[in-house]
């Protein structure tokens, strides 16, 4: 039975790559962080889905900050493959506690990958790269070859994870890979990024909960994906022949203007009624314009993304109704 070692796995991505690898028989071990309030929210439903097999499922206290925790748990847990999709993963944020993110999205990374390095294991090696890194885009769609010019604290320590990533493949011959994601979202979208602010805005402005939401730039295109799609690639990379950084992208691109309008009128709003700008939510620099090319993993890992970005919007605004509607009959009931 093979062992994957996750970290982040509490996080949007993480959930769905544990369901993904425990129903293709693996044992799954995942890094948790201490909080003060429950963080595992996504992957408690494991727990309760009998199709799932959670008792292959193990979490473990660790942080991306702190290099014993990292060493301690490569030496007992020993695995097969690790995904690195721990990470401050908002951009925004980034801008506010950059020296945080440069130290956990960045450095986080060599710590790991130092894990490995002092532990003698050979384990497969999964960095979650992003299409951030392509910021302020030298060339349009953006593919493997495209150079980086990032343009937040985030995207720079991306930037970083990315090409020590390459160079411990290099020196170290790592089977190392970098899986350059373009946006990718579901209902267990953190609900501070933009799609799942809108849709769980638009369903509770539908049940008449709250009445406006508050946005910043509204014509920032993105190439927005359904992350379940996106957590298969990541296996698929670490099942090719060679190790080797490959896009993943759906190859469409939408401004969040077009994102809102599909949003609302699913529910029969009109999002001009309810939507005001506020500044707080602009960037000191933005990243304009990300659509990519991901022909390399669909011609070398066989990948395709499934969900279009229409049916992506529809199952979230539903997936958020159906959430609200339960909070507020909750409410209701308590009184
Ligand atoms: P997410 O929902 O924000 O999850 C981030 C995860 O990282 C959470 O489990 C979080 O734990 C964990 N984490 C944060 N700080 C940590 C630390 N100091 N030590 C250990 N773990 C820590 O992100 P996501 O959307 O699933 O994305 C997964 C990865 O892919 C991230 O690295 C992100 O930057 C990258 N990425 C995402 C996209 C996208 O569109 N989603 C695109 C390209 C790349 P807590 O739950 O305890 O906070
Ligand atoms: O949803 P966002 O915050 O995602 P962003 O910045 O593209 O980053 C996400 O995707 C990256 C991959 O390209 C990941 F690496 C990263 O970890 C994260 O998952 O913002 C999307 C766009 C931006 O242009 C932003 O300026 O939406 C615009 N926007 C407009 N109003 C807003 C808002 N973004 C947020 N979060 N909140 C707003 O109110």
């Amino acid at each position: 039975m093979k062992k994957a070692l996750i970290t982040g796995i509490t996080g949007q991505d993480g959930s769905y790559l544990s369901e993904f690898l425990l129903a293709r028989g693996y044992e799954v071990y995942g890094i948790i962080r201490r909080s003060s309030s429950f963080n595992t929210g996504r992957i408690d439903p494991i727990y309760e889905d009998p199709h799932v097999p959670h008792r292959r499922l193990h979490l473990v206290y660790g942080d991306l900050n702190d290099a014993s925790s990292l060493n301690r748990i490569l030496r007992t847990v020993q695995p097969d493959e690790i995904y690195n999709l721990g990470a401050q993963s908002h951009v925004r944020v980034s801008f506010d506690i950059p020296e945080y993110t440069g130290e956990i999205t960045g450095l986080g990374t060599i710590r790991l990958l130092e894990a490995i390095r002092e532990s003698g294991l050979k384990p497969k090696f999964y960095q979650a790269s992003s299409s951030e890194m392509f910021g302020k885009v030298l060339e349009v769609p953006q593919k493997e070859t495209t150079p980086f010019y990032p343009r937040s604290p985030y995207g720079a320590a991306k930037v970083y994870s990315y090409w020590i990533t390459v160079n411990y493949r290099e020196a170290y011959n790592l089977f190392a890979c970098n899986g350059i994601l373009f946006n990718h979202e579901s209902p267990r979208r953190g609900e501070t990024f933009v799609t799942r602010k809108i849709t769980k805005a638009a369903a509770r402005i539908k049940l008449g909960i709250q009445q406006d939401v508050f946005l910043g730039n509204l014509d920032a295109k993105r190439d927005w994906g359904y992350a379940g799609d996106y957590v298969e690639a990541m296996w698929m990379m670490l099942q090719a022949p060679t190790p080797e950084d490959y896009v993943i992208a759906t190859g469409e691109t939408h401004t969040v203007k077009e994102m809102l309008e599909l949003a609302f009128d699913r529910l029969q709003l009109d999002w001009k009624k309810h939507v005001k700008i506020d500044a707080k939510y602009y960037r000191p620099t933005e990243v304009d314009l990300l659509i990519g090319d991901a022909s390399k993993a669909k011609k070398q890992l066989g990948w395709q993304p499934k969900v279009r970005f229409e049916e992506l919007v529809a199952m979230m605004v539903d997936a958020d109704l159906a959430l609200e509607r339960e909070r507020l009959d909750g409410t209701r009931k308590r009184g």
